[in-house]
């Protein structure tokens, strides 16, 4: 993938969802110009938040964290640009929503750490590897973008 065709994996998680924060969020990385090429609704077992989670595993807040986010359907997103991880992280505002910017996605509808909205990954080795763990390979769609030329100079 060249630099323009970077990948991050973002979700939006179950407080999200339930909050019918979707197509705000989507539309929010849409708007900025950057490609879908992967999403889906997924009800996220333990093991698979384990592995997603695995630098955290064992801390005191793990347990109730976990059950937050297999509490209900996440909706599970590959975005693709240039420089979309760090970007994407801008976008979704620091970790704890009190000191997340306005403007930000858990600026604009976040308070409690444990109910930040979104995830996005934090960098672009997490990214391959957290696209790897939510989606199979077949699940991500490679196509061109016919704004693409109004986006990049
Ligand atoms: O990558 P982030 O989601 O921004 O942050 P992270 O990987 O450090 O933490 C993953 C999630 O775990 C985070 O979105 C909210 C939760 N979390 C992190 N640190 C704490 C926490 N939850 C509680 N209750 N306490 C923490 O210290």
């Amino acid at each position: 993938l060249s630099m323009s065709e970077e990948r991050t994996f973002i979700a939006v998680k179950p407080d999200g969802v339930q909050r019918g924060l979707v197509s705000n969020i989507i539309g929010r990385f849409e708007q900025r110009g950057y490609k879908l090429v992967g999403i889906k609704l997924v009800q996220a077992s333990q093991e698979l938040l384990a592995q997603h989670y695995a630098e955290h595993v064992g801390k005191p807040f793990y347990p109730k964290m976990a059950d937050f986010m297999a509490s209900g359907p996440i909706v599970a997103m590959c975005w693709e640009g240039k420089n979309v991880v760090k970007q994407g992280r801008v976008m979704l505002g620091a970790t704890n929503p009190a000191e997340s910017a306005p403007g930000t996605i858990r600026g604009d509808f976040g308070i409690d750490l444990g109910r930040n909205v979104c995830h996005g990954s934090d960098s672009v080795e997490s990214a391959t590897r957290e696209i790897g763990l939510w989606f199979k390979p077949e699940e991500l769609v490679n196509w061109e973008s016919n704004s693409a030329k109004w986006i990049y100079e």
